[in-house]
Parts: structure tokens; C-alpha cells; sequence
């Protein structure tokens, strides 16, 4: 494995039919659940368990800030960086991208801190043109083409992707005229829904474009959720062609936030589309959901189609059938994608926070994360009990109970920590605070 010189990894890697381009931990953080960016953010710790149970899912491509966005982001990164090197024996290489405006700047940073690769976007449709950067398509081209031409002369070993940000709203012709003369720098094109405006049937249409123009180039597509349309696009994206997509864990990202990587996946089973599942553990889909909302302090969403709430039956008649025969209420298998009891616990994610996850919100304990580690460590160490008299959940509260003391939590969640929002300027923070 470690017989290849650093470069060449992208270079060899045969892509699959689908690759995932997992945003997580860039548009991911973007997000408004997160909105308060002194008080909110993924700990280096939270980070590292979540690029883990990313490459352990199967995905091979992790996107992530630039590092001069800030401090926290630069000093993160090489931490980061060492979980994905202690995976490659086990899972082989995992490519990360840094998110990049195509500016010398970014780029600069990003190669110095030792990504593997760029994710250069610049905005494209006339919005981005008058009210983001002010240039003209004839300079955006200049600009871009010369740092692309630089970049390929110089790191033959990058793997590079440009965007035209904001392409659904950028009128085909003008987008074609701008990745006319940069195609052959890149390995991918990006198409983005920036701002969640694109329907299906122009998605397809504009995906076929694309692949019929540059039949050699991967195309990336990234949908934004403004119109609920995210998850559609993306499948139709997928059918018509696109070999990449970019995801986020419950599909957290900017305003509504993007697709949600398990419910694609989901989505692509029950149409039977298997070849573009290769890879992927879909058994390891409900708790790396569950893995991200116990990072976010909060449930799987209830509208996140890979969720214990898509199981869980409440009217006496659904729950009689279910009892008799799972089918009559549950078209779908779930339990497929790790939505069992099961598999919460015994799955290969099952660290602490889902064990915290357990105990604290579906069993309602009064317990702290450290508590929660110890407890793991020990359902661990006990897990030779569990021969079939007992199941991993009886014997994880039993842990809990008899030798924990932990009690269950008296007072009703109403002492949350209280979200306000408002509409004024002081709300509408900017995440990306770095400057030209
Ligand atoms: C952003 C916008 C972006 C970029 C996507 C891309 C979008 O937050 O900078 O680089 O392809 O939706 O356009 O997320
Ligand atoms: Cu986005």
C-alpha cells in the first residue's frame, strides 16, 4: 500500500460508478444549526470522528475548507489528516479536497497545508457578476485559466475540479463559454445550485449537455434544498450521467442545506440502481446519521428518510399490522440501512456517542459524554455476555442502571439551550471571513 510515491494516489485510483463528495465538514458547518460561529462548531474531536466514520462508509473524497478561512480550520487540518492515514491500510486512500475560490490566495494556502486536491469555484451567473466579484465572463476566463494552466504544469498530482458557482442560474451558453477553455485542466467540472432554483427535467437536460461536450470530463453536481428539490436533483443528476455529487450527513449546509448523502443512497436502492451503491456499507446509513445529530445535539430529523421516526408506527392499527408482518406498513428495508436496534448499537460505528445517543435520548438518563465513553468501554469489555439470552440493549441499560447508578433525567427538556432567530444584520453572519 505504501509502495506509491504520495502523488500518484489519484492518478491510480479507478473511480467508482457513483463517488460521494462528502461536504460534511465544509458546506456542512455552513450551516444555520451551527449559526454562531464562536459558540457552535465541530471540536477537532467531533472532526476526526466524523471523517472516521465517512472513510469506514465507503467514501473517498472529503471536502473541507480552505485553511486561510481560519486559524481553527488550518490547525485542525493535519489532525484530520492523520485519522484519514490510519485508515488507508484498512480502506485505502481517502482524497482530500480543499474548497477554494480560484484565487491565488486559497490555492497557495491549501497546497502548502497538503490537500490532495482542489475544489476551485468562481461565481459564473450574472447575479455572482454584479453583486459578488464584478468581473466579465472574458475575465473570469482569463483569470481562471491562467491559475489552472499554472496549477497542472506545476502539480501534475492535484486533482483538480472547477465550478461555475451558482450554474443553474448562469445561462448554458455563457457557462459552456467559460469551461470551453479549462477543460483540460481539470479532472471534474462542478455544476452547483447555489441557490436552489434547478428542477429535475433541467437537470437532466443540462447534465446530458455536459457529458455530450465533455465525454471525458466527471462531471460534480451539488443541490441546495430552498425548494425541497435537493434529493430529486441529485438522483436525476446521477441517472442522467453525473459520476460525483456532493453530500453532507442529513444533508446540514447553508439555509436548508443539501442532500443528504444516506437518503440518496436509500433512494437509489428502492430503485434498484445497485451499481452506483459499490463501496458503500448501507448498514453503517442510520448510525452514521445518528453520529452527526448527536453531534448537533439533536435527533435524526424526522424528514430524513434513513430515521428511526420512518419505523416507528403510532396508530393502534399500523402497529397491529407491523407486529403480524412488517410489509403491510413498511414498503421499504430499513433495516437494510442499520434502522434497527440492532444495528444502532452492534453496528461498526458503535462508539460512545451512540451509545450516549441510547441512554440519554431514547432512554432519557441523566449522562455526561465522559460517562457515556465509560459506559461504552465497559458494554465493550462485557459484550462476551451477549450470548442470545440477552440482547446489546438490555445489557447496555442493565451497565447503565446496576453499575452506573445513573438516573433517569426528572426535568423536561424545556431548560434547552434557547435558539433565537432574527431577522436582522447581526444574524446573517458570514462564514468565510477571508478576504482577496
Ligand atoms: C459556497 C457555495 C457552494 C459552492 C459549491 C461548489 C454552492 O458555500 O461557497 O464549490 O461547487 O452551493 O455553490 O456551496
Ligand atoms: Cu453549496
Amino acid at each position: 500500500m505504501n509502495a506509491l510515491p504520495v502523488n500518484d494516489w489519484f492518478r491510480h485510483y479507478q473511480a467508482r460508478p457513483l463517488e460521494i463528495v462528502d461536504s460534511s465538514l465544509r458546506e456542512g458547518q455552513q450551516t444555520s444549526l451551527l449559526h454562531d460561529h464562536y459558540k457552535y462548531y465541530f471540536t477537532l474531536q467531533d472532526k476526526q470522528e466524523i471523517l472516521r466514520s465517512l472513510i469506514l462508509y465507503g467514501v473517498k473524497f472529503v471536502e473541507l475548507f480552505a485553511p486561510n478561512v481560519s486559524s481553527r480550520e488550518a490547525e485542525d487540518f493535519q489532525a484530520i489528516r492523520a485519522i484519514r492515514d490510519e485508515l488507508v491500510v484498512q480502506k485505502g486512500y481517502t482524497f482530500l479536497l480543499a474548497h477554494v475560490r480560484c484565487h491565488p490566495k486559497d490555492v497557495e494556502a491549501a497546497i502548502h497545508a497538503g490537500f490532495d486536491g482542489l475544489n476551485i469555484y468562481f461565481g459564473t451567473s450574472p447575479q455572482s457578476q454584479a453583486f459578488n466579484h464584478g468581473k466579465t465572463v472574458d475575465e473570469i476566463i482569463s483569470s481562471a485559466r491562467t491559475l489552472l494552466e499554472d496549477l497542472r504544469r506545476n502539480h501534475p498530482e492535484l486533482t483538480l475540479r472547477f465550478s461555475g458557482e451558482d450554474a443553474f442560474r448562469t445561462p448554458l451558453d455563457s457557462l459552456l463559454r467559460v469551461y470551453d477553455p479549462l477543460v483540460e485542466f481539470v479532472d471534474r467540472l462542478g455544476m452547483p445550485d447555489t441557490v436552489g432554483v434547478a428542477r429535475p427535467p433541467v437537470v437532466t437536460s443540462r447534465v446530458r449537455a455536459l457529458r455530450e461536450r465533455y465525454p471525458h470530463t466527471p462531471l460534480e453536481l451539488h443541490f441546495h434544498d430552498d425548494r425541497g428539490l435537493a434529493l430529486m436533483n441529485t438522483i436525476e443528476a446521477v441517472l442522467a450521467g453525473a459520476q460525483f455529487v456532493d453530500t453532507t450527513l442529513l444533508g446540514i449546509g447553508e439555509r436548508s442545506g443539501i442532500t443528504s448523502m444516506t437518503s440518496l443512497f436509500f433512494n437509489l436502492f428502492i430503485d434498484q440502481q445497485y451499481d452506483f451503491l459499490e463501496g458503500y456499507t448501507l448498514r453503517s446509513s442510520y448510525p452514521i446519521n445518528v453520529t452527526m445529530a448527536d453531534k448537533l445535539k439533536t435527533l435524526v430529523p424526522p424528514k430524513e428518510p434513513v430515521s428511526l421516526t420512518n419505523r416507528t408506527h403510532t396508530a393502534g392499527v399500523h402497529q397491529g399490522a407491523v407486529l403480524n408482518d412488517s410489509v403491510s406498513y413498511e414498503a421499504h428495508p430499513l433495516d437494510l440501512f442499520g434502522v434497527s436496534e440492532q444495528d444502532i448499537l452492534l453496528g461498526p460505528l458503535s462508539g460512545w456517542n451512540v451509545v450516549h445517543y441510547f441512554l440519554k435520548e431514547i432512554n432519557y438518563f441523566d449522562i455526561d459524554e465522559d460517562t457515556a465513553r465509560q459506559v461504552t468501554a465497559h458494554f465493550k469489555d462485557s459484550s462476551s455476555q451477549l450470548n442470545g439470552d440477552i440482547s446489546a440493549a438490555e445489557l447496555l441499560l442493565r451497565i447503565a442502571r446496576d453499575e452506573f447508578h445513573l438516573q433517569k433525567s426528572t426535568s423536561a427538556p424545556t431548560d434547552a439551550l434557547q435558539i433565537v432567530q432574527r431577522m436582522d444584520k447581526r444574524n446573517i453572519q458570514l462564514s468565510k471571513t477571508q478576504e482577496p
